[in-house]
């Protein structure tokens, strides 16, 4: 029998930088932040927005992508608060790719804003993996996913500019050791900061905030 030739296929993040690389050059261009969350499905990135949006609102001009399998649940909860956002629906992927957010991201009006928010697929692993032009990571940890997801999950921790820790409000009705969570933080990404908050009693909001306009201070 003839021998065939076996095609192989590889190399699709290739593609994927392309497409990020065409974000990161109009994000500069533009001088708009582009911030990307990254945490488990559940762990209060949206509601930790929602939050938000009055703080921030005060201080700078922002829009959210919300990245989601299905539905556009989340972009709805924004838009009830006024903010400007989109949804992004993956139709199954696990994570947003750079075209889906390039797609979004040059509809919104970038000559007003300073800052983009991505709400990336609840996801602790593929998010972590994928470059979407953003200027930086930040990864959302809740305290009912237990201290060691960090140490489980290092690649999302290691490539954040930021970790911030959600529902610190359960603290009293939870097994999380908070020390352990930290030490192992440390171990993986020395010097990042790391924010504690409750979305729903409004404890470290302040500091969150203050986080996130330290962004816009930097050359982006
Ligand atoms: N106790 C408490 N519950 C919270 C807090 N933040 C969010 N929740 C609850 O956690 C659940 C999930 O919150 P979401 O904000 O939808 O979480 P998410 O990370 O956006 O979820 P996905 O988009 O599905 O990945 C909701 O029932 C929220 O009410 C918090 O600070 N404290
Ligand atoms: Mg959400």
């Amino acid at each position: 029998m003839a021998k065939r030739e076996i095609k192989v296929y590889s190399d699709l993040s290739g593609a994927n930088a392309v497409w990020a690389d065409k974000i990161r050059k109009l994000r500069e261009e533009k001088n708009v932040v582009m911030l990307n969350l990254i945490g488990s499905p559940g762990c209060g990135k949206t509601m930790l927005l929602e939050k938000t949006v009055e703080r921030l609102s005060a201080k700078l001009r922002f829009a959210v992508l919300e990245g989601d399998i299905e539905t556009t649940r989340d972009a709805e909860r924004l838009d009830k608060l006024g903010v400007l956002v989109s949804q992004l629906v993956t139709k199954g992927a696990c994570h947003l790719s750079a075209k889906l957010v390039h797609k979004a991201f040059v509809d919104l009006p970038l000559d007003e804003l300073d800052m983009v928010i991505v709400e990336n697929v609840g996801n602790l692993v593929c998010p972590a993996a994928m470059d979407i032009g953003e200027t930086a990571k930040i990864a959302v940890l809740s305290v009912a996913e237990g201290e060691d997801k960090p140490a489980k999950y290092p690649r999302l921790f290691r490539e954040a500019k930021g970790i911030v820790i959600t529902k610190t409000d359960l603290l009293p009705y939870v097994s999380f050791n908070m020390r352990a969570c930290l030490n192992d933080i440390k171990q993986i990404n020395g010097t990042i900061p790391v924010i504690k908050v409750s979305a729903k009693d409004g404890s470290g909001m302040e500091d969150w905030v203050k986080f996130l306009t330290s962004f816009s201070e930097k050359p982006r």
